[in-house]
């Protein structure tokens, strides 16, 4: 972890008014939750196209109900790590955070105004689209698998975005509006997938300083501004030590 570049980015943020955080699987790595594309990743076990579709729901229920109640069970285990809770602080003073993790450890770090962009996996939805609101369900195993809507018994599905679904609008215009900032950081992702992967872009065109932290290189880094390639728990934490010792504390987002 290159010590200049930890100094960079602090005094970036103690001079920064508005920093927006973008995050991937690479953050709750720590935590114990598998990512997708890394040597343990999920895509080498499993093919996207064959879980996380529509059309894979349609053909399968029980098999994509019986990944995502796998991946329910491994990621109840899992606490927020130091990443998360840096970037929880941070969420106090105005620092926005968007995320492309369905796994909510952000949440439960006591992120304020977290954006979700690929929904949750604790969260369910009808699946035959009957009207009942998307509702919560942390039960680990759940009772029924697959479960159903209480409103009309038919499927319910996990209330994540699907490859080849549409992202929430409101969440979008929500990233987009983030990505006018003075400071955005890019904190462990592939930065392959969209628009998720388009949201640097978008905030070097509105002149923010683009941070990438990775604990390697990826589609984003010859895109930044700074690329530091060190894990993101241990960048976040000394940045967040730096960035307080050296002054008094400011708010992260003064609009
Ligand atoms: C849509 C929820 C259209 C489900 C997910 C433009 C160009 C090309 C393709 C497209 C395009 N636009 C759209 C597409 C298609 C597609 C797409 O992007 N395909 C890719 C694969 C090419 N996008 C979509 O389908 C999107 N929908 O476009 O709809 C539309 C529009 C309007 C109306 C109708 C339809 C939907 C995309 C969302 C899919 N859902 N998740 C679930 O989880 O089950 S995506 C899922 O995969 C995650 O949410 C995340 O987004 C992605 C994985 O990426 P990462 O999180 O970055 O994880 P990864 O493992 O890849 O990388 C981890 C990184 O961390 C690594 O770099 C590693 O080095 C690093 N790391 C590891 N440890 C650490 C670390 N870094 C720091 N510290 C550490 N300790
Ligand atoms: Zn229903």
């Amino acid at each position: 972890m290159s010590a200049d570049a930890v100094a960079t980015l602090a005094a970036r943020l103690r001079a920064a008014l508005r920093v927006t955080v973008l995050t991937g699987a690479g953050v709750s790595r720590a935590s114990g939750v598998p990512t997708f594309r890394g040597a343990e990743g999920l895509w080498r076990q499993f093919r996207p196209e064959d879980l996380a579709t529509p059309e894979a729901f349609h053909r399968d229920p029980a098999l994509v109900w019986e990944w995502y109640a796998w991946r329910r069970e491994m990621i109840a285990a899992c606490r927020p790590n130091t990443a998360h809770d840096v970037l929880a602080r941070w969420s106090e003073t105005g620092c926005r955070v968007v995320t492309q993790n369905v796994d909510d450890l952000h949440l439960t770090a006591g992120t304020r105004n977290l954006v979700r962009l690929h929904g949750s996996i604790w969260e369910l939805a009808c699946a035959n689209g009957c009207g009942q609101p998307r509702w919560r369900d942390e039960r680990v195993p759940l009772p029924e698998v697959p479960p159903v809507c209480p409103r009309c018994s038919s499927l319910a599905r996990p209330a994540v975005v699907w490859f080849g679904e549409g992202l929430a609008p409101e969440d979008v215009e929500a990233a987009m509006h983030a990505c006018t900032c003075d400071v955005f950081l890019a904190v462990g992702t592939s930065s392959l997938v969209y628009p998720a992967a388009g949201l640097v872009g978008e905030a070097r065109r509105g002149g923010a300083f683009t941070v990438e932290i990775n604990t390697e290189r990826t589609a984003a880094s010859a895109q930044v501004d700074l690329a530091i390639q060190a894990p993101a728990e241990a960048v976040l934490l000394r940045v967040d030590e730096l960035r307080t010792t050296n002054s008094e504390p400011r708010t992260l987002n003064r609009t």
